[in-house]
């Protein structure tokens, strides 16, 4: 058996999870934060025998669209009487961002 974990844009999980439902697959969804935009994203993971691994994996790709997004670095230590102009840099924020985990036991009490 595996464990899917798959971070995905809030908007496309409700998308995906409602499809992988249809299809027959459990899943449970975290609300996260990503690190680096402190945006939120959501987390998705299913639990599943190895053979359909691939299965879900398609249907989370075609869920889940890549996006770009603009932020705006850090401003630099600055001299008195300098300015300094932001120039938002491009961020390209994957469809979904996967890892495959493998589950040594699954109980249901
Ligand atoms: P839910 O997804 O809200 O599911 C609640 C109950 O509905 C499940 O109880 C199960 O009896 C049924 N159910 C869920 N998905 C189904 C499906 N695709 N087809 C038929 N029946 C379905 P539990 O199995 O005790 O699961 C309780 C909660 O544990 C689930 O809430 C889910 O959040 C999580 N969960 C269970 N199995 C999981 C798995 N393989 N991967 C990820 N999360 C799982
Ligand atoms: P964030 O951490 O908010 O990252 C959003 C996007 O910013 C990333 O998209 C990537 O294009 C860029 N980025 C992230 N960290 C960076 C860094 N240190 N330097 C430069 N650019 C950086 P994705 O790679 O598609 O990631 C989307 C979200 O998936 C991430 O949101 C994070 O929540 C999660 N994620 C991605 N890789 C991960 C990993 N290896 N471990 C845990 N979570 C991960």
């Amino acid at each position: 058996m595996k464990l899917i974990m798959a971070i995905v844009n809030s908007d496309d999980a409700d998308r995906l999870v409602n499809t992988l439902s249809k299809a027959g697959y459990r899943a449970t969804t975290i609300s996260t934060t990503g690190g680096f935009l402190r945006q939120g994203n959501a987390t998705i993971f299913i639990g599943t025998e190895d053979e359909n691994v691939p299965k879900v994996l398609q249907l989370v790709k075609e869920n889940c669209h890549t996006r770009t997004q603009y932020v705006n670095p850090l401003p630099p230590v600055m001299e008195p009487g300098e300015m300094y102009i932001p120039s938002p840099v491009e961020v390209q924020v994957g469809g979904a961002n996967v890892f495959v985990l493998e589950v040594t036991e699954f109980g249901r009490f």
